[in-house]
């Protein structure tokens, strides 16, 4: 094809006459059926724009094709179905040729984004939809700060878990954070809805409520049988988001940490030892013995991980969703750090020198960070405790 055809073509229509012309001459014949008739009709009256009550029909995009500007060899036009003829939002086409992906000759007002000639039948900004994008982390444990990402989430009118009103605060429009579940909020699979003056958006999480539920320190002989046990209150509940703390009252730094994933047994515990252990553990010591300290020593869970919460990290109440302080003697930076103030913060014993090796510590109540319902009883790995 000989450029000389188009000479003194604007030059704006030539840079798209010449990204357009390979792909037009190298379709060929590849024409619709009624390229001819079309093209033949030259300039298309206006009223023959199809309206979107009509059957839709190509057009306009002959007719800019076959315009006075175009090169003067049968213009090949491009193969569109009928759903070329209208605009993505169902609007006649109009000089909108785009959100096809097929090569217009220079006017593209489409969602393909190219550049808008400014003849785009939609276009309109809409308010932003509420929607829930994501919920981090996805498991909601009681007292959990949880993240909301999505759009339209500004002002938003109130935030509810499985019907229960939740203290929040926002962010941006694309984002709220629940200060910490409601220790009411029901248990199990629940509809989080945010509320806004354009509606609600919702999304599904799991509610679990994360308990330290057992921890035994000191097991007969060398320590190879210590454990730590977690409670979930959800059956086959698929954990993440959540990490086991183990602080050294020593240094009231952190010795050892551990993701919490995997999924909870049928009576909604997680059960932390050395591999090989019996039953098996949800997760894994990194060692065989001596993984638990026997205290003064303290073990938690937080929101977060191994990451958020490494060895050597420092005793924090922030993001703490429960934890136990246990040992001989009392450890007040522990205490103080980690149970809720007043009769809550108190340590339990494991036992005496005789007794301990034998027994563990178990919690027969459901408060979180509270010392007062942690009793020395019968070792039940994996199992309800055995409480009075
Ligand atoms: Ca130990
Ligand atoms: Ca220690
Ligand atoms: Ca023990
Ligand atoms: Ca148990």
């Amino acid at each position: 094809m000989g450029r000389g055809s188009i000479v003194g073509v604007r030059p704006t229509l030539f840079v798209s006459l010449l990204s357009w012309l390979p792909v037009a001459c190298a379709q060929g014949g590849s024409g619709r059926r009624d390229a001819g008739p079309a093209h033949e009709s030259g300039l298309t009256d206006v009223d023959d724009v199809p309206d979107a009550s009509e059957e839709p029909r190509v057009g306009l995009d002959a007719e800019v094709e076959g315009s006075p500007d175009a090169p003067s060899h049968d213009v090949p036009v491009e193969s569109t179905g009928a759903e070329d003829a209208r605009d993505d939002d169902g609007a006649p086409l109009g000089l909108d040729g785009g959100g096809d992906g097929s090569r217009d000759a220079g006017i593209d007002g489409g969602s393909d984004g190219g550049p808008d000639a400014g003849v785009d039948g939609g276009g309109i900004d809409a308010p932003a939809v509420p929607a829930i994008t994501s919920v981090e982390p996805r498991v909601l444990a009681h007292g959990a700060r949880i993240v909301l990402r999505g759009s339209g989430l500004s002002g938003p009118t109130g935030v509810t878990v499985g019907g229960v009103a939740q203290s929040f605060s926002t962010i941006s429009d694309g984002e709220i954070v629940l200060a910490g579940i409601d220790d009411a909020t029901p248990l199990g699979p629940q509809t989080i809805v945010v509320g806004t003056s354009r509606g609600p958006a919702s999304a599904e999480a799991t509610v679990v409520r994360l308990l330290v539920n057992e921890v035994d320190a000191n097991t007969p002989g060398e320590d190879r049988e210590e454990y730590v046990e977690l409670a979930t209150g959800v059956p086959g509940v698929r954990m993440e988001g959540y990490v086991l703390v183990l602080f050294n009252g020593a240094s009231d730094t952190i010795y050892a940490s551990y993701d919490v994933s995997g999924m909870a047994n049928d009576t909604g515990l997680l059960l932390v030892a050395r591999s090989g252990f019996v039953p098996a553990p949800q997760i894994a010591f990194s060692g065989s013995t001596d993984q638990v300290q026997n205290g003064p020593d303290a073990v938690a869970v937080y929101r977060g991980s191994t990451a958020t919460h490494p060895v050597r990290g420092t005793l924090t109440a922030v993001d703490l969703i429960d934890a136990v302080v246990y040992g001989d003697s009392a450890d007040p930076a522990l205490v103080g750090a980690l149970l809720l103030p007043g009769a809550a913060a108190v340590h339990v014993v494991e036992g005496t020198a005789t007794t301990a090796p034998m027994r563990s510590m178990s919690r027969c109540g459901s408060a979180r960070r509270d010392g007062r319902v942690w009793m020395s009883g019968a070792r039940t790995p994996g199992a309800p405790n055995v409480c009075p």
